[in-house]
């Protein structure tokens, strides 16, 4: 057995059976052996950044890695921006990233460059695989670290020869460490602070954001009167009827201040402490309030769901989680806004749905639109770093076949992944996506004014206008066999939503929206 089949046996073993691939030829025997492990499935990417967001994605949903199939430094570096995302959202990923046989390097051939260092900006774990006799331990290694608490990258650089090689085993799965227990002192911290009741915030983020942990996060707010606030951008939160409300700290800094208010304490639960996304002149960065004491009950790699539950159970012992009760707005007409364009989401989105949220300005009104549609996860762009939202939901229909996948996508974040429409149409993925077609990248006019930045002269604007040519999304997305259609109504977009959501298979629709504020 080589290198490379021995290696992804041993991920597959692992739980790691799926590749979000684009392979080049130091790859070309880890591809030869997918046949030989068809419990691999290889998912053919054409482009890095979508490989590593729809690993995201996978990994989001089910909580185990999926691995990354990526070609040497430029491969890798084309899959970074994706990849700090998922740093942020702490999800479970394997990157298996190829490189030159060891003997080949010192000549230095025009692809080598110095992965560890590109690997080491956003790994929780790197080790470069040294002989194939190693491969498969440094593979069950890597499944083990990306899955040891709270989740995170690891990546392993397999030299060519290394795959090539002879004389290789398969290894068996590591344990994989549990999160941190729950510590008493923190829980007792954490149940002086909420006894202050409407003075204190409880912060959730991470694993807070799903049941049980929102249950009994609610139970505390319900006996104590402490309110609830989750992170700015989850990685996935449980939400909808059925499920207790808890509001997302505002993106702007001057509305999260408000949210936050004049708390005397605040309590972390998987979340950090709240800062501005950005400096701004003249603002703070740090945004809990002056005088507020803050008591971390349980960070990110602990167990979150676990002390939650504790500090139920120590100030609401008899007080019951308040479920949102259903509610969807009705069926708007007239035009297609991002306003009315939400209310026809939160009137058809289907239960259990997935949405992954990169809609940006246009997604203003969406949290409120869905507070009560069915049942449903959000995943949000939690880095950052646009270009997340189509591979993700990509990554996200693969992991879930049988849910139905909602990606709601800005217009200028949906161009630079846009090739994931092309995954979606090959592996038959039921993603539907919306483009919000502002033609602008209506945010930065936003944040030109906050900056304090000269009122923006033409040459600035241009930078931010995406008309001239106008995108077409419906020739997009046909172009890669993905069928679509164009709705510049809010009844068109009911129409064209019901029908993609009906059918199987991706759809596209461009929902032609003016952009907020302009
Ligand atoms: C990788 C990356 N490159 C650039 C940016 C800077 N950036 C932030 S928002 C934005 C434009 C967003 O436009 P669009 O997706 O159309 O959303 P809209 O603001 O129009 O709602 C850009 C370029 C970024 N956040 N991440
Ligand atoms: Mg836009």
């Amino acid at each position: 057995m080589n290198g490379a089949q021995a290696l992804i046996r041993t991920l597959a073993d692992c739980g790691t059976d799926v590749c979000f691939s684009n392979p080049g030829t130091s790859e070309m025997h880890f591809v030869a052996a997918l046949d030989a492990v068809p419990r691999m499935r290889g998912v053919l990417c054409l482009f890095e950044g979508t490989a590593t967001g729809a690993a995201d994605g996978f990994g989001r949903m089910t909580g185990r890695p999926a691995a990354a199939l990526l070609h040497l430094g430029p491969g890798l570096a084309n899959g970074l921006a994706n990849l700090h995302n998922a740093r942020r959202a702490r999800t479970p990923l394997v990157a298996v990233v190829g490189d030159h046989a060891a003997y080949h390097k010192r000549y230095d051939a025009p692809l080598e460059s110095d992965i560890e260092a590109l690997a080491g900006s956003v790994s929780a774990w790197v080790r470069r695989s040294a002989r194939s006799a190693d491969v498969a331990a440094d593979g069950a290694d890597a499944a083990a670290a990306a899955m040891t608490p709270p989740g995170g990258i690891a990546t392993l650089i397999l030299p060519a020869d290394v795959s090539w090689s002879e004389g290789a085993e398969p290894a068996s799965p590591r344990p994989v460490r549990l999160a941190a227990p729950v510590r008493g002192e923190a829980v007792d911290a954490a149940a002086a602070a909420a006894r202050d009741g409407e003075g204190c915030v409880i912060l959730l983020g991470g694993t807070a954001m799903r049941r049980p942990a929102l249950d009994a996060a609610s139970r505390i707010a319900a006996a104590t009167g402490a309110r609830l606030l989750a992170e700015t951008f989850p990685a996935r939160h449980e939400r909808g009827a059925g499920t207790p409300a808890v509001d997302r700290l505002s993106y702007l800094a001057e509305f999260a201040q408000m949210q936050l208010g004049a708390a005397r304490h605040l309590i972390l639960a998987g979340a950090a402490e709240p800062v501005s996304f950005f400096a701004y002149p003249g603002k703070p960065s740090a945004l809990t309030p002056g005088g507020c004491r803050v008591t971390e009950l349980a960070g990110p790699g602990d167990d979150v769901p676990g002390a939650l539950c504790a500090l139920a159970g120590e100030v609401a012992r008899d007080a019951r989680p308040q479920p949102r009760p259903p509610a969807r707005p009705a069926l708007p007409g007239g035009d297609l806004t991002g306003e009315s364009a939400a209310a026809v989401i939160g009137a058809l989105l289907p239960e259990g749905a997935i949405v992954s949220d990169e809609a940006n300005t246009s997604g203003l009104w969406l949290a409120g639109a869905t507070a009560g549609a069915p049942p449903h996860d959000w995943l949000t762009l939690t880095g950052g770093a646009i270009g997340q939202g189509l591979p993700l939901a990509t990554g996200a229909a693969v992991a879930c076949p049988d849910r139905a996948v909602l990606a709601l996508e800005a217009d200028g974040s949906a161009m630079y992944t846009i090739s994931a429409l092309w995954t979606q149409a090959r592996e038959g993925l039921d993603v539907t996506t919306v483009i919000f077609s502002n033609r602008s990248y209506a945010i930065l006019g936003m944040e030109l004014e906050r900056v304090g930045a000269a009122a923006g002269g033409d040459a600035a604007r241009a930078l931010l206008d995406l008309s001239r040519p106008d995108l077409d999304f419906v020739a997009l997305a046909t172009g890669m066999g993905v069928p679509a259609s164009r709705a510049t109504t809010a009844a068109d977009f009911a129409a064209q939503l019901t029908r993609a959501l009906a059918e199987p298979g991706p759809h596209l629709i461009e929902a032609v929206v003016p952009p907020v504020g302009g």
